[in-house]
């Protein structure tokens, strides 16, 4: 009986603690800085519609597929984007310099979104 419950307290530490590592993973997944921001593309809307971030911070944005990632506005891009990707798998883009820029999709113009860089 004892040895049972010995048995069940160590598997029970064996679960707790691979449940924390593979956090602590999840937080480093980017491989570069330390900040990183994640933005939403399903249901065809940008989720959050807003992000402010310091000059630096790479913003992954997923849920891509049927989307495009462009720098621009109610579906039009701006001369010489930043970004202009098309969807299917998750796109990241360093945001370097201080400013404002707006993101939208080519596919949706109702897409919109506006993320703001401190420098
Ligand atoms: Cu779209």
């Amino acid at each position: 009986m004892l040895g049972v419950l010995a048995m069940l307290i160590l598997v029970l530490a064996a679960c707790s603690s691979a449940t924390e590592s593979s956090d602590a993973g999840g937080g480093g997944d980017d491989g570069g800085g330390d900040t990183g921001e994640t933005v939403s593309m399903a249901n065809t809307t940008f989720t959050p519609s807003t992000l402010t971030i310091p000059a630096g911070t790479t913003v992954t944005f997923t849920d891509t597929s049927g989307h495009t990632v462009t720098e621009g506005t109610d579906g039009t891009p701006v001369d010489d984007p930043i970004v202009d990707e098309e969807g299917g798998s998750d796109v990241s883009v360093t945001f370097d310099e201080a400013g404002t820029y707006n993101i939208t999709c080519k596919i949706h113009p109702s897409m919109n979104m506006t993320i703001t860089v401190e420098g």
